[in-house]
């Protein structure tokens, strides 16, 4: 319970008892545990409070007061007074509300949230309760049907709102905290005095760091398995401090308090209600579920050429052609070297006719050192005033990255920028037809910190504290805090850079291509996932980093960005064949699944990493290409009910305290369980199953579970996969792209649980329209087993292209089939008594009729 009140370095007993704190040093305790910060010897004592209430009402869990400042934080600038208010935005969601009543402060633009008001009258029944003290301010929050205490403030120590310093604390109900992004860590985050750090910041994935983006976002499981939800939503440079208690610190530099909780209970619920606030995920194209290609420096088409017609003649599943910078002319966004690439445009019109698509990527910054009229992107985005200025005039900010001379940076808050941008994006479409856009370098990232002298000191680039950045420096790598945006300074927006630039570049796509936008983009904040998916940066080509992909990709389902991968096989440093063989295994699992490595590094496409590589990449990815549909209809959950796609275990098995703690295996939905191998020379995983029936989808061999390890085979060229019993998969066959894939036969993998039953659905449309649900230009099934009975129902939709179905397999028919009727008709079927499988091949019918299967047994 020592909260730290002297967190900057230098602390001694006298500037302790100055900030009217406790001092008591550790070492005289048996203290040895390796920690990743210091245990405070100088800490708030209890009801330590520098504000007083003035006035207080309270109805319920309606809550409003004003507080007057007694006493000087040692953070200069306290608010003389405060607001507290709490708002109902909802039955299951409370918002807690500290700001300065006198006068506004910065709040973050993004996300565009729901109007709570209009909701106010739905909220008779609250599923949440507010307690507050009428003399010690604070708040808790507490779960109404189980009194269990969410968050609790009140008497905590440490409450602070100065100009440039807010902090809260709390006590947690448990220690199972996830999210905090984005960071390199474990799934289930440390509380053991951990420090994490949120600024959006041009730093290669490694522990204890700040890397691209930040989500000031948590989810608990308590120890009853209910789950609750909490954002911070403050877009400042912000430390979270972990502690054993268990308790929770937010330090922010700016800003309001703006907080919201989310009731539960069960973890899809909490991702539910958040997602009502940051808004739900993008609908991919179908395409961009297929396989990606990439490198930075194929350094000329003929290459880029080269290994896509090694790709395809090796016949691995393969949608989409990248080129990383090395396709632009001297480096500037919105052009293409015409020597080096000299004949893009019709390389990228063959890629279509072939049934693929192309992404470029575009960098955030903009050439600012071209000859006037030669380069119009820098041209008309003076003209336009849309680019981040400099602190004390109207010149753009210029800082460097990868162009000759110098960089400036368009201000995406600036609505201007919409019509600029979609404009630059159109003229380069017409030069080439590329199909997405890859967004890097939207930290933003700088190669000078700041300017090249770095920044003129002020009090944004050096505020009175300085949150844990690696490098110890706001600007490190990125612009001065002080430059000025068309929302305000950069020291406030900073973090959402790239979300705002996600926005914009969606919009563009949907102007030029009237298609369904496709974006990655390095850099990301709250409310991304409405608008683009994420890579995880620089990984380094080794099996840490294989197997820390994975709590990576995972908690960015949690942020409500299902759309995520690594780079397989690695990014920096040389991959080797027995890594990439196994990374090509778990990025064909990955939501976003591409194969992308730096400029100096061997190439590692799966042909040029040779056999077996081959071999495994396209036993894995067919597999892929075969369960799409499902994958498919996943996404259109995550759209419509913030479902996750890549899943932790916990989130569905939340009864099961053995899930909490794994990150080395994942669900895709409720139905998939991938365990893949993450060491080197292994061909065995030792992996969690929980408790039910599970059939490995290669071999259909039945496993019963009940809830413990066992070792699965995983040969060099396989990756363990499991289907639950109880799930029925909607599976199409594969082919080498999903144009093809997507005129293949249906079939539906059916897997039978204990009572024999079983359920699932399927989403289908064109697969690139835009607003195909809205429109209802999709078809959904729901298919169910129950008593000897396959039904498929057709529940909406007018999706008008033909559907065949092909093939039915139905796994764990326990006893002896005698005959199977489709809609009442005797047909063919094939059943193994060793495995407990039933197959249906070549029915052949039109999947867009309902249907009833059934079968008699012996
Ligand atoms: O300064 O465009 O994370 O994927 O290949 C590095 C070159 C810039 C960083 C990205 C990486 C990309 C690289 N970019």
């Amino acid at each position: 319970m020592r909260f730290d009140c002297h967190p900057e370095s230098g602390a001694s007993q006298l500037n302790c008892i100055q900030r009217r704190c406790c001092w008591h040093p550790l070492h005289q305790f048996d203290y040895k545990k390796q920690v990743h910060l210091n245990v405070p010897y100088c800490y708030y004592p209890k009801n330590w409070s520098l504000y007083e209430y003035e006035n207080f009402t309270k109805h319920g869990n309606d809550f409003s007061a004003f507080l007057h400042l007694k006493q000087n934080s040692f953070y200069k600038e306290d608010l003389l007074f405060i607001k507290y208010e709490s708002i109902r935005v909802d039955n299951t969601i409370l918002r807690m509300k500290i700001f300065n009543p006198s006068e506004k402060r910065y709040e973050p633009p993004l996300p565009i949230r729901i109007n709570s008001e209009a909701n106010l009258k739905k909220t008779v029944y609250a599923q949440y309760e507010l307690k507050t003290d009428e003399y010690i301010p604070g708040f808790q929050v507490i779960r109404a049907s189980d009194k269990q205490v969410l968050f609790n403030s009140i008497g905590i120590g440490g409450f602070i709102f100065a100009n440039q310093f807010l902090q809260i604390s709390s006590t947690l109900p448990s220690h199972n905290l996830y999210g905090l992004g984005e960071h390199r860590s474990n799934l289930r985050l440390n509380t053991n005095w951990q420090k994490f750090t949120l600024f959006n910041a041009d730093q290669p994935p490694t522990e204890n760091a700040n890397l691209y983006g930040s989500h000031p976002f948590y989810m608990i499981l308590e120890q009853t398995g209910k789950a609750h939800g909490v954002l911070f939503l403050n877009s400042n440079a912000m430390d979270i401090i972990l502690q054993p208690a268990p308790a929770i610190t937010f330090k922010s530099i700016g800003g309001i308090f703006d907080i919201y909780f989310f009731i539960g209970p069960t973890p899809a619920d909490v991702l539910k209600q958040y997602s009502k606030i940051i808004g739900k995920p993008f609908l991919p194209p179908y395409w961009s579920l297929g396989f990606h290609l990439c490198r930075f420096g194929y350094g000329s088409l003929n290459n880029t050429k080269a290994v896509l017609k090694r790709t395809r003649d090796a016949l691995i599943p393969f949608d989409t052609q990248w080129n990383d910078l090395d396709y632009m002319d001297k480096r500037n966004d919105f052009t293409y070297d015409k020597t080096k690439f000299k004949g893009l445009p019709n390389f990228i019109k063959e890629i279509h006719i072939a049934g693929m698509h192309y992404i470029p990527l575009i960098d955030a910054g903009i050439s600012a050192s071209e000859k006037k009229g030669t380069y119009i992107p820098y041209d008309e985005g003076v003209r336009r005033g849309i680019f981040i200025y400099n602190a004390n005039d109207t010149l753009p900010f210029k800082g460097k990255v990868w162009n000759f001379g110098s960089t400036t940076w368009p201000d995406f808050t600036n609505p201007e920028s919409k019509l600029y941008y979609t404009e630059m994006m159109n003229d380069l479409h017409k030069s080439f037809e590329y199909d997405g856009a890859w967004i890097d370098m939207n930290e933003p990232s700088n190669f000078y910190n700041g300017y090249i002298n770095g920044c003129i000191p002020n009090s944004l680039d050096n505020p009175p504290y300085l949150p844990g950045i690696v490098g110890n420096l706001l600007s490190r790598k990125t612009i001065c805090m002080n430059a000025k945006q068309y929302l305000g300074f950069h020291y406030n927006l900073h973090n959402i850079y790239g979300t705002s630039q996600a926005m914009v570049v969606n919009y563009a796509l949907k102007k030029i291509r009237n298609k369904r936008p496709f974006i990655i983009s390095r850099s990301t904040w709250i409310g991304h996932g409405s608008y683009a998916g994420h890579w995880t940066g620089d990984v380094y080509s080794s099996w840490h980093d294989l197997r820390m992909s994975i709590p990576q990709i995972l908690v960015f389902n949690l942020f409500q960005i299902p759309m995520v991968g690594a780079d397989i096989c690695g990014f920096d440093g040389n991959t080797t064949m027995a890594l990439c063989n196994r990374w090509m295994q778990l990025g064909a699992f990955y939501p976003f699944s591409r194969n992308h490595n730096s400029d100096d590094t061997i190439e590692q496409d799966p042909v040029a990493m040779g056999k077996i590589v081959i071999m495994s990449s396209k036993k894995a990815l067919r597999m892929r290409y075969y369960l799409l549909p499902y994958l498919y209809s996943l996404f259109y959950r995550a759209h419509l009910y913030a479902e996750t796609v890549a899943r932790p275990l916990f989130v569905e098995f939340y009864d099961d305290p053995n899930t909490f703690n794994i990150d080395t295996q994942f669900l895709w939905g409720s139905c998939l369980l991938i365990a893949p191998v993450l060491s080197e020379g292994k061909t065995e995983v030792y992996a969690y199953i929980p408790k039910g029936i599970w059939y490995n989808i290669y071999t259909i061999e039945i496993l019963s579970s009940n809830g413990q390890n066992y070792t699965l085979d995983a040969p060099i060229d396989t990756i363990p996969v499991l289907i639950y019993g109880g799930c029925i998969l909607p599976v199409q066959e594969p082919s080498i792209s999903t144009t093809l894939s997507r005129q293949k036969p249906y079939g539906l993998l059916v897997a039978l649980n204990e009572k024999e039953s079983a359920k699932g659905e399927l989403y289908w449309d064109d697969g690139d329209s835009l607003d195909s649900i809205e429109k209802k230009q999709y078809i959904l099934f729901k298919f169910e087993v129950i008593n000897n009975e396959l039904k498929s129902t057709i529940i909406e939709g007018s999706y008008n292209k033909y559907m065949k179905l092909g093939k039915i397999i139905i796994m764990g028919v326990s006893k002896v089939v005698k005959q199977v009727f489709f809609n009442k008709k005797e047909i063919v079927f094939r059943y193994d008594k060793e495995k407990f499988n039933l197959e249906i091949n070549n029915l052949l019918v039109d999947f867009k009729k309902n249907f009833i299967l059934n079968w008699t047994n012996e």
